[in-house]
Formats: C-alpha cells, structure tokens, sequence
C-alpha cells in the first residue's frame, strides 16, 4: 500500500522518510517564500503565521507521514525525514556563541519551521535562550563538559524539559552538519522498548510520586525544585515517560532501584542516529528519552550543527503561560 510505502517503519523500528527530488524542489518553494525578506523576524506573530500557512503545502507524502506519527509513533518514538533541502555549501560558518539562536529566516530554519508547524505549535520558554523558536544546538568553547546543547561530551539522556509541566510533546532537530569526525550521534530511547525489560514491581515504583526532577541548566538557576511525581504515568501497558538521568533524583532507596533498572533498560533499547546535512529527527517527547554521544569540536566554523524546534500539540493548555496567544511560554 502506498500508505505504507511513504514512511515504512525499517527493520530496526524507526519510521523514516526519504524526501524525493522533487520534495526536495516543493519545500524549498516554501522555504524561499520565508526567507525573502531579509528583516522578517522568526520570532514574529506574521511569520509564524506565513509558515503555519505554507506548511500545509508541504508534499503530501510528508504530511502524511507527519500526521500518522502524531497518532502512531511506534515503538520507537521517533521519525526520520531525511533529504530536506539545506546545502552544506550554502551554510555560514557554525555558530559558536553561548546561546546561540536563529533570529532571521534561513532555509534550514524555514524548513524546521514548517515542518514542525504540520505536527503542531511550535514554542520556547522564555527562560531557555530569549525564548527563541528556533535555537542552534552548537559546540562552545570552554564548556565542552556542560551538560546541555553547547557541551560535546556524552549527553545524558533526558526528556526535554522534564521538570516542566508544560515540556514540549515533540522536540525536532534538523542537522545542518555533523562534526569533523562523523561520530556524534543522536541517540534516542522508547518507554515502548524499554518497557518489557522491566519487572512488575519496578514499573509499580516507577509509578509512584517518588521521583524529583530539577530545572536543566539551560533554564538557569532560578527554577524552584519540583514536587515528587511519577517517572511512568498514563497507561500502565503503554505509559508516557518523564525523567532526565542528570536532573532527576529518586526519593527512597526502592526509587533509586527502580530508577537504575530503568537506565539499564533504556541503555539497552536505545538508539543512535548519526545525523547528515538535511536530516531531520523528531523525538516524541512522551514516549522517548535522547541524548548524545561524545565528539571533539574544533571551533573552526566547521563543527556540528543542529537547529531544534519544540512543538506543542494543544495551545490551549498552555494559553495561561502564552502572553498575547504568542508562542512563548513563561
Ligand atoms: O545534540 C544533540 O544531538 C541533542 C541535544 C539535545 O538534547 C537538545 O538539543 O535537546
Ligand atoms: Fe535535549
């Protein structure tokens, strides 16, 4: 069947989809309508508004990839787009500020944009670099062991923004270049793979409000502590997952169990995605850990550079936190 044709789930679990040329040439229609004015803004109401209306011109076969995976993300909890249109050749260097964000339309980040837009809303915490919807995931000096975008040892894996009530439901990550060496990989772990490795009793404790998770230090540190809450939550045969391995702390021996068992688990189902130029990763943030591992930036405009995006499924929910009905959370 067609259908299953345009995002077939490969043999290792994935879903992917390989754009064709001629995908390839209709996003980049798209993308060129927002990149024309070189004074538009990302950030601003207009252009996210231009994108969301684009998308939906998006080739059909993308969108309906999209749209299946909102409703079947699969064992594992993540699809694959590869092929969208940047151009190594056409990259500026990379960027290699702290903090560093895409302020004014470019190809890659249009292409990000309207992806992410036919999955859902994309947001940003105003804490998390300026609130930007678009933010670079680049190698900075001096803090090559930060545990966050701008480090480049191993990244412990974590749900993104898992202290946050309102953390994203999907985090995107285009890559616009590896590094030097071809070895940093995106790695990603499903709940729905991890799970049968998990005895009775661990997933009871793992259900249990005996969990703490602090704010990442992407958000600073001003973010109070969290309340216990639950590392498993929702079905218990199909649970959505909330935990990250550098912030979360156990709250009594039997939690600190549970907690080990479950890292070996997801240590064992987990995935590695060394991503190239015009790849692009969307991680179901409810069902899927990720992380990275280890590279040797060099600093010299040629290391690797991913853009990310997080997308929200259901704007109302977080409308309280939207000032203005924008897409910044605060
Ligand atoms: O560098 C990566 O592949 C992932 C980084 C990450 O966790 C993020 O940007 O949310
Ligand atoms: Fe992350």
């Amino acid at each position: 069947m067609t259908t299953q044709m345009n995002s077939p789930v490969n043999a290792d679990g994935v879903i992917s989809l390989e754009l064709t040329e001629n995908d390839r040439y209709a996003v980049r229609r798209l993308t060129t309508a927002l990149t024309t004015n070189p004074l538009a803004l990302i950030d601003s109401t207009e252009w996210v508004r231009q994108a969301m209306e684009l998308s939906c011109e998006l080739p059909l076969r993308l969108r309906e990839a999209l749209r299946r995976f909102r409703r079947h993300p699969g064992a594992e909890a993540v699809l694959l787009v590869r092929g969208l249109p940047v151009d190594e050749d056409d990259l500026p260097p990379t960027p290699s500020v702290p903090g560093s964000v895409e302020r004014h339309p470019t190809t890659p980040a249009a292409a990000l944009a309207l992806t992410s837009l036919q999955l859902g809303d994309i947001t940003a915490f105003r804490q998390e670099k300026g609130g930007a919807l678009v933010q670079n995931v680049v190698p900075v000096p001096g803090q090559e062991d930060f545990q966050g975008n701008a480090g480049s040892t191993t990244l412990t894996m974590h749900v993104e923004n898992a202290f946050h009530t309102h953390r994203p439901d999907y985090v995107a990550l285009l890559c616009l270049r590896n590094d030097h060496e071809n070895v940093a990989g995106l790695r990603t772990a499903s709940v729905r793979t991890a799970l049968a490795l998990l005895s009775p009793e661990t997933r009871r404790v793992l259900s249990e409000p005996r969990f703490v998770t602090d704010a990442p230090p992407s958000f600073g540190d001003s973010t109070p502590s969290a309340k216990p809450s639950a590392v498993l939550n929702g079905c218990p045969d199909d649970p959505d997952i909330v935990v990250d391995f550098h912030a979360t702390q156990p709250q009594d021996e039997a939690a600190a169990a549970a907690f080990r068992a479950l890292g070996e688990a997801l240590e064992r189902v987990r995935r590695t995605f060394v991503l190239r130029t015009g790849d692009l990763a969307i991680v179901d943030n409810r069902l899927a850990l990720h992380g990275r591992t280890a590279f040797r930036p060099r600093y010299d405009g040629r290391d690797r550079w991913l853009q990310r995006t997080y997308v929200h499924l259901d704007p109302r929910r977080t409308r309280p936190y939207r000032e203005a009905d924008g897409n910044v959370l605060s």
